[in-house]
């Protein structure tokens, strides 16, 4: 018989998120050895005691106002009509209040911890195999652009879906802006690292900062996008402001957020997700409803917000446009 107990770093069942679920017990003992301020201050009683001072805000409210935006003229703009949708946009009031942003803690309802963040002055740096390595203000980077808007399928591997209107530009234009060379293979990105606005980046057991990975030829497909904008607005923090990626065919952990580094490799980036538990989560994280994670099915998603639950498309939908990247590659691990 199994017996499971609870341990003092163990979330409360009802607030886990299956993603967040497992806290791999070596990176535990890890973050032990090396005197956690999380863990070492902590009330070791309940787990509420352990995070709940960090990761407090689960009421839904309406999203915050967003403040003065040096890009605020660019919206809204237009909409590109090959990027449309046959189900309904899911409510801003919706998806400004349901995010998964574990930098600002382990909830859905991280918004307001999120507006700590400081999206301006923000630079951008492209370095490795470009032609010269480069840091660029964020308006500098989005002016240089022509920003589109685009109705997306989201979906995260937590078998939870929404359909968003995002504002952007192609991530090949981004490429091209920053000149790889020849031998660049992948793109690896990251997020900020700043535990002091980002209280989940103090918890050590965490490989912080946030990365993910692209191959080039997926990066300069047409769908992989580079969001500066969502519903018409500049984008807000929780859903990863001032530039993030969006990349609807994979899983939704693939989408980086508030990304302030480009690098472009040779060798193939380990992201987060693969970097916390490789046997869950993968480089390529293609969308299958054939594929179930280890821990449940992903054969029908949840459209949060409807109470709804609709069969899961193979790469979310959008196979016309990327099945072909995956030609060859079939040995590899591309559903997780
Ligand atoms: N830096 C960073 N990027 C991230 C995450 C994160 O925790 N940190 N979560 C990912 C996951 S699991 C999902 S499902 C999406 C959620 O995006 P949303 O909150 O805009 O819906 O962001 C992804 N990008
Ligand atoms: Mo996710």
């Amino acid at each position: 018989m199994l017996i499971r107990r609870r341990r003092p770093w163990d979330m409360p069942e009802a607030s886990v998120t299956p993603e967040a679920l497992f806290l791999d017990r070596r990176r535990v003992l890890a973050g032990l050895a090396a005197g956690s301020a999380l863990v070492a201050g902590a009330t070791p009683a309940s787990a509420d005691g352990l995070f709940g001072g960090l990761f407090s805000s689960e009421k839904k409210a309406p999203p915050a106002p967003p403040e003065p935006d040096p890009t605020a003229d660019l919206y809204p703009a237009t909409r590109n009509p090959a990027f449309t949708l046959d189900r309904e946009i899911t409510p801003e009031s919706v998806t400004s209040t349901y995010n998964n942003f574990y930098e600002f803690g382990w909830t859905k309802g991280i918004w307001q911890t999120a507006q700590n963040l400081k999206i301006r002055p923000w630079q951008v740096r492209f370095d490795g195999l470009v032609e010269q390595e480069k840091t660029v203000d964020i308006d500098t980077l989005i002016r240089a652009m022509t920003l589109e808007e685009r109705l997306y399928r989201h979906r995260c591997v937590e078998a939870w879906a929404m359909a968003v209107p995002w504002t952007g530009f192609p991530m090949g234009k981004l490429v091209d802006y920053a000149r790889p060379l020849g031998s660049a293979k992948y793109v690896r990105m990251e997020t900020f690292l700043d535990p002091d606005v980002a209280p989940g980046q103090k918890d050590t057991r965490w490989p912080w900062p946030y990365v993910e990975g692209l191959t080039m030829a997926e990066a300069t497909n047409e769908l992989a996008f580079m969001v500066t904008g969502i519903y018409g607005k500049p984008i807000l923090k929780q859903y990863g402001a001032p530039l993030r990626l969006a990349v609807p065919w994979k899983y939704g952990f693939k989408s980086v957020k508030s990304i302030v580094r480009f690098s472009f490799v040779e060798e193939r980036p380990r992201s987060f997700w693969e970097d916390l538990q490789p046997s869950e989560y993968g480089f390529w994280a293609n969308v299958n409803p054939e594929v179930a994670h280890p821990r449940w099915s992903q054969a029908t998603e949840e459209l949060i917000g409807t109470g709804t639950r609709v069969p899961t498309q193979l790469y979310n939908g959008y196979g016309d446009s990327v099945a072909s990247l995956y030609t060859g590659l079939e040995s590899e691990t591309l559903y997780r």
